[in-house]
C-alpha cells in the first residue's frame, strides 16, 4: 500500500515534493570505502553495508518487484546485522519497525500486530522465542542469518516520499502509537543534525544507546552514515566499559541522555586519581558531546564539565518530529536551556486558545518542517488531533522564550507522561497493565523527581483481597507485562486515592506522597 495523496490534499503538510530518484542515504553510502560500523563481532566497510543490505532486501522481496510499504519487523541486538536489515528493508521498499530486544512478549505481540507487520526477522538466538511470536500473531518469520546471505536481485527505485519506518511512542492513551517517518523527514532529521553538529566523514560515534528509538538510530546511527563516519555500536549500556572505550579509542563524539552521564560521572568519581586523569583526558580528546531526550539537571552538566572540560551540548527533540531545538556547536552553550531552533525547523509557542506569542513568553511548543512525521500508524483521529491546520505539531511541552529567541523547557502540558532514563512512560498504559493484577482495586501512576533518573515511574496502590503483595513481587509480576522501564521502582499503599469533584484522580496530590515520605 502506498501513500494516498489524497489524504494531505488540503493541508501543507505534504511531503510528496521530494527526490523522486532514489533514498539519498544509499547515494551518499555508495560514495565511501571507509569503515561504516564496529561492533563486536568486527569491523565492517560501507561496501560491506551495501552489500549486505543488497542481500537482505533481495531474500525480503523473494519474487515481488517493490515491498510496496508492507511492514518488516525485526529483533535484532545492536550490530551490523541490525544496519544491514534496516538499510535492507528500506531499499526492498518497505517499512521498517524495529523492536527492542528488551521488550517482554506481550510488548512485542502488541508493536507486531499493530504494525501489520507481515514478517518478522529475528537474530539467530531469538529463533525460538520470537518464532512463537510469530506464530501467534500470524506473522511469516525468518532470521537474519538465511537474508544476509541471500543471492542479490535487482532493487526497485524507492521514491523518498514513501512510509519508512515506524517507531513505537507511549503518549497520553493507553496503548503505544506508531510514530511513521518517510524517508523524506528521515533525510530531514539528519540533514538538519548533520549541518548543525558539522558531522564529517573524519567522525567516529560510540552509540550505546537502544535502536528502537530516534535517538540511538537517527542522531548517532545515521548521522554518521550519512557523513561517511564510523558508529561503533554497543549492546546495552555500562558505564565501567563505555569509559573502557573511551580510554582505548578514538571517538570524536558521543551522545547519550542524561541519566549516562551521571552514570558516568560516578564510576569517574569512583576511580583512582591516575586513572581519572587518563578518563578525562580520553573526553578532552573528542570534539562534541551531547544530551538530551530529557532535562539535563545543571548540576550534571557542571560536574561532567570538571571530569571532561565539555560543556554538554543540550538538544531538544522528539520522535514525531526529530530534534527541533538545540545549543550551538560554537559559540555559548546555556545551561539549563535548550536555545535555538535547528537548521530547516520553525517552533513557535502557543498560549491555551492556541493563538501564537510573540516574542518573550511562555507556552507549548509547537513544531512544523519537513523533518516533521508522517502520521501515527493506522491512526487518522489522532494525527488530526496532533496537528494544528495539519502542519503544525503540538508537542505537549511547555517552553519559555526570553526576548532573545532563546527556549528553556520547562515541563508537559500532561502529567500522565513520564520521563524515566530518557524513555517515555505513558501513566494511563502502566494503570491499565496494574490494574489487571488480582490484587489491585485501583491505582494512579505518577512520575516522581529523581536525581539520576530525572523521574521514577510511582504506583499509589489500593489493594483488594487478603493477599499481601510488595514491591518486589509486583515488579517480577509486571516485567512480564511491560518493559521493565516502565515497571514502579516504589508503590504506596493507600485507602482511597485523592479525586477531585469530577471523580478524576488529582496527580500531583498522588507525586507529593510519595514526596513526602
Ligand atoms: C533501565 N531500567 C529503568 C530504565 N532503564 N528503569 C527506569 N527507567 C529507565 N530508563 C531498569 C532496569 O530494567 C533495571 O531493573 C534497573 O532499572 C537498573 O537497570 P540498569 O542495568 O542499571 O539500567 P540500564 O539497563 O543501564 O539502563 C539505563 C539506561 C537506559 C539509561 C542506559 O534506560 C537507556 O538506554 N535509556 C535511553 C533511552 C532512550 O534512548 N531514549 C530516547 C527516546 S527518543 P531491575 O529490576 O532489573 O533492576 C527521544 C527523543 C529525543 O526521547 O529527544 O531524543
Ligand atoms: P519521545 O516521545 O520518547 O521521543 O520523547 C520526547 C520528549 O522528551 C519530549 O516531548 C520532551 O518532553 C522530552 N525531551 C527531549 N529532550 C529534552 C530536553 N533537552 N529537555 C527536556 N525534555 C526533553
Amino acid at each position: 500500500m502506498c501513500l494516498d495523496r489524497g489524504d494531505f490534499a488540503d493541508n501543507k503538510r505534504n511531503p510528496f515534493n521530494t527526490n523522486m530518484s532514489g533514498l539519498t542515504i544509499l547515494k551518499n553510502l555508495s560514495r565511501y570505502k571507509q569503515t561504516a560500523i564496529i561492533d563486536s563481532e568486527g569491523e565492517y566497510s560501507y561496501p560491506d553495508l551495501l552489500d549486505a543490505s543488497h542481500r537482505v532486501a533481495s531474500y525480503l522481496l523473494k519474487d515481488r518487484e517493490d515491498l510496496d510499504e508492507a511492514g518488516v519487523s525485526f529483533f535484532v541486538p545492536p550490530g551490523f546485522e541490525y544496519v544491514a536489515v534496516m538499510l535492507g528493508i528500506w531499499r526492498a521498499g518497505g517499512i521498517a519497525v524495529p523492536l527492542s530486544v528488551s521488550h517482554p512478549d506481550p510488548e512485542l505481540e502488541y508493536v507486531v500486530k499493530d504494525s501489520g507487520a507481515e514478517l518478522l526477522l529475528a537474530a539467530p538466538q531469538f529463533n525460538d522465542r520470537l518464532g512463537k511470536l510469530a506464530e501467534k500473531t500470524g506473522t511469516d518469520f525468518s532470521t537474519v542469518e538465511e537474508a544476509v546471505q541471500c543471492k542479490k536481485i535487482s532493487l526497485p527505485l524507492v521514491s523518498e516520499d514513501r512510509r519508512a519506518m515506524i517507531i513505537y511512542t507511549s503518549g497520553t492513551t493507553s496503548t503505544p502509537k506508531g510514530v511513521v517517518s518517510t524517508h523524506a523527514s528521515i533525510r530531514a532529521q539528519i540533514a538538519s543534525l548533520v549541518k548543525a553538529w558539522e558531522w564529517t566523514s573524519g567522525d567516529f560515534i560510540l552509540n550505546v544507546l537502544p535502536l528502537h528509538h530516534l535517538h540511538g538510530i537517527i542522531n548517532a546511527l545515521f548521522c554518521a552514515l550519512w557523513s561517511g563516519a564510523s558508529c561503533e555500536l554497543m549492546p546495552g549500556f555500562d558505564a565501567g566499559r563505555v569509559w573502557g572505550k573511551f580510554t582505548d579509542g578514538s571517538y570524536t563524539l558521543f551522545m547519550a541522555v542524561p541519566t549516562i552521564y551521571s552514570r558516568l560521572i560516578r564510576v569517574w568519581q569512583n576511580a583512582p586519581p591516575e586513572k581519572r586523569e587518563e578518563m578525562s583526558g580520553a573526553c578532552g580528546r573528542m570534539r562534541l558531546m551531547v544530551s538530551g531526550s530529557a532535562a539535563l539537571p545543571v548540576s550534571t552538566l557542571e560536574k561532567w564539565k570538571e571530569i571532561s572540560g565539555h560543556v554538554l551540548l543540550e538538544r531538544y527533540g522528539m520522535t514525531e518530529t526529530g530534534m527541533a531545538l538545540s545549543n550551538p556547536l560554537h559559540g555559548e552553550r546555556m545551561p539549563g536551556h535548550v536555545c535555538k531552533p535547528l537548521p530547516g525547523v520553525e517552533v513557535k509557542l502557543i498560549d491555551e486558545n492556541e493563538t501564537v506569542i510573540r516574542g518573550a513568553g511562555e507556552g507549548e511548543i509547537i513544531i512544523k518542517g519537513p523533518n516533521v512525521f508522517f502520521e501515527y500508524w493506522r491512526k487518522p483521529d489522532a494525527t488530526k488531533e496532533a496537528f494544528i491546520n495539519g502542519e503544525w505539531f503540538r508537542t505537549g511541552d511547555i517552553a519559555r522564550r526570553n526576548k532573545d529567541g532563546v527556549y528553556r523547557i520547562m515541563g508537559r502540558s500532561s502529567v500522565d507522561i513520564i520521563k524515566s532514563g530518557g524513555y517515555k512512560v505513558s501513566a494511563l498504559e502502566v494503570e491499565e497493565v496494574l490494574r489487571e493484577h488480582p490484587q489491585i482495586e485501583e491505582c494512579a501512576v505518577v512520575g516522581v523527581e529523581d536525581e539520576e533518573w530525572g523521574e521514577r515511574v510511582c504506583a499509589a496502590l489500593v489493594l483488594g483481597g487478603k493477599k499481601k503483595i510488595n514491591l518486589a513481587s509486583l515488579r517480577k509480576w509486571s516485567k512480564e507485562r511491560m518493559a521493565s522501564y516502565k515497571v514502579p521502582s516504589a508503590i504506596l499503599f493507600v485507602d482511597e486515592l485523592p479525586h477531585n469533584q469530577m471523580g478524576k484522580v488529582v496527580k500531583p496530590e498522588v507525586a507529593a506522597l510519595f514526596n513526602s515520605q
